[in-house]
């Protein structure tokens, strides 16, 4: 399998680069988990694949809360970085191929040459703007987008996204001719009808361009933690422009020509909505006027939400990745959100509601159909798995089950970034075989001593078995450290090899598993909850 995975296109997938003004909180995690499960999905297809995350560190919010902190901006995203950001994707298993930072120089460098690259090419020009900003988002607003403030925020104008007052900023800046692209990007939302997922953020993309485009300005020569502009050096580069390029930088523009070429441009950026129009409208912009290609797509996830309101630094929970880690595991958090809520659309969260989930779905129909299976295997066959003859109808309609479970999950978590169809798609066929147990019997068959008896039980544990065979590849994407525990009770790494060297195509391909692995019951999957701590 070694040899697909050199040369060639790489199948690129994008995080945002986050912001370090404070810790990782569930909503970060979420775009990641999904990122992380898309890109095995595909490691485990065996293509070629680049994953890429990391941190957003120039820019007034970042200076303000060092300032803050009475540290410098430098020292404060080095701290974040390393003792809050790189942990947590350890912790959540996360197999990012790099990380990128943007106070790196390999980013800095190139993000001047494109920028003078552009305004060699006259795509910028110095101009003057006054308006309202949120710093927050790192943005100006238009007047029509503000809300009125109450209460302490009484006569002020407050951002919709944050809830606090925008400043009112003037600047002479450098634009970017932004209002030429219009037509353009429509042009290409048109002709390519999945560059923007889900539907309502497409329509959201297409119904503001269609109103018509302003110029963007690029620079800020208020403050100076940022990007020298190159040919002015009183003015940094605007925050976001600096941060979209790090989908650039980190694959080699302007310096690793093969690796550029290999890996540019991204398959899919994976976005939150709040930031859907610099990844659909600005971003694409910047390519065109570069004459760079455009990425495949741009999915945006939906807001986890609290108590009706996104989730945010401002607006948290009190629960961090952590606590929920430390009580479900880090599987069933992986697992939890992509399947409790449609990639797409926003979703609450609950303590209950996950609660409830594991203990049905991953305990009781997932974990106890592994040990069960496992158990008899070793009461019945001393934990050698037997030969299964072909059966009937019912074994037919199990290897029938996992036909359709391999394409399901291929189609929706591989293609249509479905993570919730896919994972229901593989969870119905192990409720399946649940079915198929409970209707087959096998504790009653076993009393059967004849050769015919002690054959339709080798039947049933052997088709059990290579069920469980293909739940545990189906799987690895999303519980990887759960399938690989599956997969070593299964016996299946002396027969089969490695887990992670298991292809999709292969998954469905009824009866890989050889008899005469040496099944073991292994450790529990999902072990039973602990009285949730006050
Ligand atoms: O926007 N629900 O960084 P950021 C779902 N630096 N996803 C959420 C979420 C929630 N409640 N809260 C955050 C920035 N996210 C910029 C990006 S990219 C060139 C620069 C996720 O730290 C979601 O993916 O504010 C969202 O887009 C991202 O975190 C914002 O992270």
């Amino acid at each position: 399998t070694g040899s697909e995975e050199q040369g060639g296109r790489a199948y690129y997938v994008t995080t945002p680069i986050y912001y370090v003004n404070d810790a990782p909180h569930l909503g970060h995690a979420y775009t990641t988990v999904a990122g992380d499960v898309l890109t095995r999905w595909h490691r485990q297809r065996g293509e070629k694949v680049w994953y890429l995350t990391g941190t957003d560190e120039h820019g007034q919010k970042i200076m303000r809360t060092a300032e803050a902190n009475g540290v410098t901006p430098q020292e404060w995203a080095d701290k974040l970085v390393d003792e809050a950001w790189r942990p947590l994707w350890e912790h959540l298993d996360i197999k990012n191929d790099d990380f990128i930072r943007t106070t790196e120089k390999r980013h800095t460098d190139r993000v001047q040459e494109f920028v003078q690259d552009l305004f060699d090419k006259d795509e910028i020009y110095k101009g003057g703007y006054e308006g309202p900003y949120c710093v927050g988002c790192e943005e100006y607003k238009l007047p029509g987008e503000l809300l009125d403030g109450e209460g302490e925020f009484a006569g002020l104008k407050l951002c919709a996204i944050h809830k606090t007052p925008v400043e009112i900023l003037k600047e002479e800046n450098y634009f970017f001719k932004l209002s030429e692209y219009g037509p353009k990007l429509l042009a290409h939302y048109e002709a390519n009808p999945g560059f923007i997922q889900p539907e309502s953020a497409r329509n959201e993309v297409v119904n503001f361009v269609r109103q018509g485009l302003q110029d963007l300005s690029i620079s800020r020569s208020t403050f100076d933690w940022g990007v020298p502009v190159p040919w002015d050096e009183k003015h940094v580069i605007y925050v976001w422009i600096d941060a979209l390029l790090n989908y650039a930088t980190a694959v080699g523009y302007n310096e690793n020509p093969q690796k550029f070429e290999e890996t540019f441009p991204a398959d899919v950026h994976l976005v939150g909505k709040d930031i859907l129009r610099f990844h659909a409208i600005i971003w694409p912009a910047m390519l065109m006027a570069q004459g760079l290609p455009l990425p495949g797509k741009v999915a945006a996830n939906g807001w986890l939400m609290v108590g009706g309101e996104k989730m945010s630094k401002s607006n948290l929970t009190g629960i961090k990745p952590q606590d929920l880690t430390s009580h479900f595991g880090v599987d069933a958090y992986r697992w939890y959100f992509l399947r409790a809520i449609a990639f797409g659309q926003d979703g609450s969260f609950s303590w209950e509601d996950f609660s409830a989930r594991y203990t049905s779905e991953l305990a009781n129909d997932y974990g106890n159909l592994a040990s069960r299976v496992a158990a008899m295997v070793g009461k019945y066959f001393g934990g050698t798995l037997p030969e299964g003859t072909s059966g009937g109808a019912a074994e037919q309609a199990v290897r029938d089950g996992l036909a359709k479970a391999v394409t399901e999950a291929d189609r929706k978590i591989g293609e249509e970034l479905d993570f919730q169809g896919g994972i229901l798609a593989i969870f119905d066929f192990v409720k399946q075989v649940n079915g198929y147990i409970t209707e087959q019997e096998p504790w009653k068959v076993a009393k059967d001593t004849s050769p015919e008896g002690q054959a339709a039980l080798a039947t049933i544990l052997y088709t059990a078995s290579e069920s469980l065979r293909g739940v545990a590849v189906l799987l690895n994407p999303v519980m990887p450290e759960t399938s690989q525990k599956l997969w070593d009770s299964l016996g299946a790494d002396a027969a089969l090899g490695a887990l992670a060297d298991q292809r999709v195509a292969d998954a469905g391909t009824w009866g890989r598993l050889p008899a005469g692995t040496t099944v073991t019951k292994g450790a529990v999957l999902f072990p039973r909850l602990e009285e949730k701590q006050a």
